[in-house]
């Protein structure tokens, strides 16, 4: 018998399918968009075309986790974040707060976040749980082994599904030991971080498995380079990050097909649509 998969968060949005998270990276160098949304006003403008696109979440980061990337100082987070945070949720945007440190998520929270997407999933700042757990908002929680520098030095799995699972356990409880609801935790397999692309096509392919964890799963596969080698050119040369929207829509279809709560993308309508064929596609089957 297969886990009936989670689909809710206590305050987050409830549509009847699968959310679409639209990304913000107030960063110099992600490797989706690097330094595209690094004004702050452009950054902004583009969340609102994201909510604009039908984006249900608009996910609002300050720290490139590209292999290699080097954090940002708290300040320099802070000062990417806060003016960004603030101005989408003026601008009717339901915002969540991309970030791995307590100080960040707190101050995002206080500027309007209603949610903390943390890539360690808790890992990185042991004042995180107690943190999201005192400001009461939903925490979204990803697998994570290390740092940007490191971390592709850590993708050695014996079983990466049972892995990634036992480890999405830990911070289950982890959570749970501090004090939060699991009604307001999800849980994301982290594609890419520490992981190879046969790591994250198995992952995504055994997402079943991870429903079992019992919580809303949130996936990130947009743009990502697993994407670009599946859709290399005959000389082997990656499609570029920008051209791999159609392939991300794809992988959302699939997503939601699979019961995933929440895809996180940067190309918001053409993962919309994907989802929406998805759910109309398994109401169909249903009845
Ligand atoms: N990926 C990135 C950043 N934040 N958050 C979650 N929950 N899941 C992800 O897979 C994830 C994330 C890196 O990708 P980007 O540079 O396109 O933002």
């Amino acid at each position: 018998m297969f886990a009936a998969p989670a689909r809710y968060v206590d305050g987050l949005p409830t549509p009847d399918r699968c959310l679409v998270m639209g990304v913000v990276n107030v960063t110099p160098d992600s490797f989706s968009d690097g330094g595209l949304w690094f004004d702050s006003s452009a950054a902004v403008e583009h969340g609102l075309e994201l909510v604009e696109a039908g984006a249900d979440l608009v996910d609002v980061g300050g720290e490139s986790t590209r292999p290699g990337a080097e954090r940002p100082s708290l300040d320099e987070e802070l000062a990417r974040v806060l003016p960004v945070v603030a101005a989408l949720a003026k601008g009717d945007a339901v915002v969540t707060v991309d970030t791995m440190r307590a100080g960040v998520a707190r101050s995002a929270v206080e500027a309007g976040a209603v949610a903390v997407n943390d890539v360690s999933g808790g890992l990185a700042d042991p004042d995180m749980l107690p943190t999201v757990v005192e400001l009461g908002v939903p925490y979204l929680a990803m697998h994570w082994r290390g740092h940007s520098t490191s971390m592709q030095d850590r993708a050695t799995y014996a079983d990466v599904v049972a892995e990634v699972r036992a480890e999405l356990r830990a911070r289950v409880d982890a959570a749970s030991a501090a004090g939060l609801p699991r009604q307001r935790l999800a849980l994301d397999p982290g594609l890419g971080f520490a992981k190879t692309p046969d790591h994250n096509w198995q992952l995504l392919t055994a997402l079943q498995s991870l429903h079992e964890l019992g919580q809303p799963l949130l996936v990130g596969a947009s743009r990502k380079s697993f994407l670009g080698e599946l859709l290399a050119d005959d000389d082997g040369e990656r499609r570029p990050a920008d051209q791999r929207d159609d392939a991300s829509a794809a992988v959302s279809a699939l997503c939601a097909a699979a019961g995933v709560w929440c895809v996180r993308v940067h190309d918001v309508r053409r993962s919309l649509d994907a989802v929406k064929v998805a759910s109309r596609w398994a109401r169909e089957a249903r009845e």
